[in-house]
């Protein structure tokens, strides 16, 4: 794994880290973690449906509804959620500079016309530890802001196989998907994008 690593905004962006082999090996690997944690989409404190369908791993999970933004034990139906697949966990060995193994990643499905607002990560327990993603499948525009809300952002298109990492001073910035590109990548067959996020939760 590597890649060609460009700096926006503090943020770490390793373009064409996953070959093409490794990028159909992880989406195999989410399949089988579907088939355990299905995609759901879940409602913000606010009660907003969001676009995207979400599907996490590991010790714990990050969940949304009426009471708010967290992580949890359990999925929504009960159920404990799937271990993180270790072609997953390569990937953040090989990206985040940290010995420390993350204990949970969210999966997010990008659909027709699915975006995702600007936020911060900021649910983890310590928030020092980085925030490593993945992308699979179509392009997406991802737009990143500053530490704070409000001032200048800078976008750049992710397309399958890059790797995003924020840390250190980069680890707070705002960050979004404006779009994607339906139908521009031939790895998932019907279309769409995977985003692959691991953590330290706890
Ligand atoms: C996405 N990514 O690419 C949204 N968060 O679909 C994120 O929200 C994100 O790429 C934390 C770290 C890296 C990310
Ligand atoms: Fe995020």
């Amino acid at each position: 794994m590597s890649g060609t690593p460009l700096d926006v905004n503090g943020v770490r962006i390793l373009k064409g880290f996953l070959s093409q082999g490794l990028q159909r090996e992880v989406v195999s690997d989410l399949r089988d973690v579907a088939a355990i944690a299905p995609f759901r989409r879940y409602e913000t404190p606010g009660g907003k449906k969001m676009s995207v369908r979400m599907s996490a791993a590991g010790k714990v999970g990050w969940v949304t509804d009426r009471a708010g933004y967290r992580y949890d034990a359990l999925q929504p139906d009960g159920e404990a959620w799937p271990e993180m697949p270790a072609t997953v966990l390569d990937v953040w060995s090989a990206a985040s500079g940290v010995e420390r193994m993350p204990d949970s990643c969210l999966i997010n499905f990008y659909g027709k016309g699915a975006k995702m607002g600007l936020h911060q990560d900021r649910d983890e327990a310590d928030l020092d530890w980085p925030v490593v993603s993945i992308s699979l499948g179509d392009d997406a525009l991802f737009r990143i802001g500053q530490v704070t809300r409000g001032g200048p952002t800078r976008s750049i298109w992710l397309h399958s196989g890059d790797v995003a990492v924020l840390s250190g001073a980069a680890r707070l910035a705002y960050h979004g998907i404006d779009r994607i590109r339906f139908g521009s990548s031939s790895l998932l067959p019907d279309g769409g994008r995977i985003n692959v996020t691991m953590r330290v939760a706890e």
